[in-house]
This record gives C-alpha cells, sequence and structure tokens, in this order.
C-alpha cells in the first residue's frame, strides 16, 4: 500500500472525517489546526452507520510549525472564505510538486487558489457526505455521499488520477471525475436553490415545498438553467427544478449547512453560492433576479461581511 503523507488544514468535521478515513487506511496525516485555537485532546471517527466511534492519528499541529517544502499532499477543509488565506499560511511548506485536494463547497473560492498557485497542481472534490462534530476532534459521519474528485488546473490534470488511487483505498466513496467544473456547476445548482431559502426561512429543507417558497425554488432553477446554458454546461432534459425537488424531498428532515451556519451566527458560504450566479449572471448580460434577492437579504439580515 502507498504511504503518502497527507496533510489536512482545518480542524473541523470534514476535516477530521478526511483525516480519520485516510488514517484508518493506513496513510500518515497531519491534521492543522488554527494558530489561536488548542489542538484538540483526541481524534475519533464514527463511521456511518455505526454506533462506535474509532480512533484515529494524526500529528496535531499548524500551518506556521509545518517546516519549509514538507507537504506534498495537502487537502484543504476550511470553509469557503477562508481557503485562499488558509493556503497563504500554509505555502512555505508545499513541495514544488505539491497538489492541492480543495473540498469546499460552492464555487469561486477553488478557482481564486487555482488562479493565485498556477504552479502547483490543484484538485477539487465536490462532496455530497454529511459530517458534524461533537467536540473538537470527534466527528461523526452522518450522510453517506459520494466525493467527485478531478483537476482543476494544468498541473493538476498530471497527478489528479495518483490522488484518486489513494483516495480509494480508504472507506469514502470516490469517483474519478474527467469534468469537475460540470461536477461542482451540478452541486453549485442544488445549493442555489435550496441553501439561502432554507436560510432566510429558517426552515428544514422539506419545508421548501411550501407553494410560495417552491415558487422561489423554480424560479432559482430556470436562473441557473439560463447561466449554465450560456456557459454551454450540460443541463438535465427536464431542467433542474425536478432534481433539485428530488434533493429537497430526499433530504427533507435536514437542517441545510447555511441555515446551520446562521443559526450559529456563523459567516455563510453565500458569496460562492448565490453570489457566484450573480457574478457570473454579470459577465453573461443575464438577469438573475431571485438569486440577486436571496443573496442581498443573507447579506443584510444575517449580518453577513462585504466580499
Ligand atoms: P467547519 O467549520 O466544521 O471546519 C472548517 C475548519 O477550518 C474550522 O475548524 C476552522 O477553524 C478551520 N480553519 C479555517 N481557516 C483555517 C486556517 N487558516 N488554518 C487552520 N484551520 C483553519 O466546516 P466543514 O463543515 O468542515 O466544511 C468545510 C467545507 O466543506 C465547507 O466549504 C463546506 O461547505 C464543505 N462541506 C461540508 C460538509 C459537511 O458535512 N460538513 C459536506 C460537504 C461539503
Ligand atoms: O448540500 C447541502 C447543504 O446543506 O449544503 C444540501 C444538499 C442542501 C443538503 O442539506
Amino acid at each position: 500500500m502507498s504511504q503518502t503523507h497527507w496533510t489536512v488544514l482545518g480542524a473541523g468535521s470534514l476535516g477530521c472525517l478526511w483525516a480519520g478515513y485516510l488514517n484508518q487506511a493506513g496513510f500518515p496525516v497531519t491534521l492543522l489546526h488554527r494558530e489561536e485555537v488548542a489542538a484538540p485532546e483526541s481524534l475519533s471517527l464514527t463511521r456511518f452507520q455505526e454506533d462506535q466511534a474509532t480512533a484515529f492519528k494524526a500529528e496535531l499541529t499548524t500551518a506556521s510549525a509545518c517546516p519549509e517544502k514538507s507537504i506534498s499532499r495537502l487537502v484543504v477543509a476550511t470553509k469557503a472564505h477562508d481557503a485562499v488565506t488558509a493556503v497563504a499560511g500554509v505555502q512555505h511548506a508545499l513541495t514544488d510538486d505539491a497538489c492541492i485536494v480543495l473540498l469546499q463547497n460552492g464555487m469561486g473560492s477553488q478557482q481564486a487558489v487555482a488562479e493565485k498557485y498556477p504552479e502547483y497542481a490543484i484538485v477539487a472534490a465536490c462532496i455530497t457526505d454529511g459530517a458534524y462534530r461533537t467536540e473538537p476532534g470527534h466527528v461523526i459521519h452522518a450522510g453517506q455521499g459520494i466525493s467527485r474528485v478531478g483537476a482543476l488546473n494544468a498541473q493538476g490534470q498530471k497527478v489528479w488520477r495518483q490522488v484518486v488511487e489513494d483516495l480509494e483505498q480508504t472507506d469514502l466513496i470516490i469517483e474519478a471525475c474527467e469534468n469537475i467544473n460540470q461536477a461542482l456547476w451540478n452541486k453549485l445548482a442544488i445549493n442555489i436553490a435550496i441553501n439561502g431559502l432554507t436560510a432566510l426561512n429558517q426552515c428544514l429543507n422539506g419545508e421548501l415545498m411550501q407553494p410560495e417558497r417552491y415558487q422561489r425554488v423554480s424560479r432559482l432553477c430556470r436562473e441557473t438553467e439560463a447561466v449554465m446554458a450560456a456557459l454551454k454546461l450540460q443541463l438535465p432534459e427536464q431542467g433542474l427544478l425536478p432534481l433539485a425537488t428530488d434533493v429537497i424531498k430526499g433530504t427533507a428532515k435536514n437542517r441545510s449547512s447555511m441555515l446551520q451556519d446562521t443559526l450559529r451566527g456563523k459567516i455563510t458560504e453565500i458569496d460562492y453560492i448565490n453570489g457566484y450566479l450573480v457574478q457570473q449572471a454579470e459577465h453573461l448580460n443575464i438577469e438573475v433576479p431571485e438569486s440577486l434577492s436571496i443573496y442581498r437579504e443573507v447579506k443584510l439580515r444575517f449580518n453577513q461581511p462585504s466580499s
């Protein structure tokens, strides 16, 4: 078995999930926590549909303490708004041939990292798993999903299949993805339809089926279709609404990630969801009034920093 050393940046829910699965598959792992936050005292992963937590091992340290040129595989597991700053903090430690794997939701942060660091291999994962932490270092794998993994830049094209081979040794469900841009857009379209609305209505995903809310879901889907069509991206034959409806019904009891962020008073990822669509639409001269209104409402109501 390969013994690639993986470094995971961000000891939150997804960071602990990936660190746990990688280590339990036999990979040595370093987990980087924030400088200003104490290292978790212990680490454990409760695998999907299991009751018992199982310990995993990782060297716990911070970005600034990493030796020069010591990281060849970096997983960035921060929220989208922290990704660029987090990578900058660890840049001294990247080897010349380092690969950066980005796990962020939405779009825009991955492209910002790829633009800033064209010399490194940039790979993105589009993830539908659900995970949460019970206490620092302890993560529950609550929803089994798929991680679609593909290259975001030319350097990434050279190594992304090796990354997939490593990840396939874990018990995460990994899919090699030739067109990661399309996969990220497919997921973005669903998040555009659901996340902002659940935050504004402080409701569960399933409660978006109420007629007035569902009309907004429908308008959001039509706007996203117009932008995706202009970008020559693939769209489902029946349009996005049936897909969004399936996800709303399939995750009816879920609190969306954006609803959870607002309940905890955190910065949401709205800039990278409806905000990203608004930005793309502006370049294309397409009107997206529903997404624009949701973007503005979320920013105002939840006192979000300006982007
Ligand atoms: P989280 O808030 O639990 O974890 C992010 C962690 O990154 C935090 O612990 C934060 O302190 C840390 N961090 C930020 N900047 C840092 C820095 N400079 N150095 C070190 N640590 C730093 O968030 P999460 O739920 O793990 O989500 C991460 C990303 O994955 C988000 O974009 C989210 O939308 C996406 N995602 C999450 C899930 C999930 O189930 N949790 C599923 C799919 C996608
Ligand atoms: O990805 C999600 C999120 O909450 O961010 C959905 C699909 C909306 C599930 O809750």
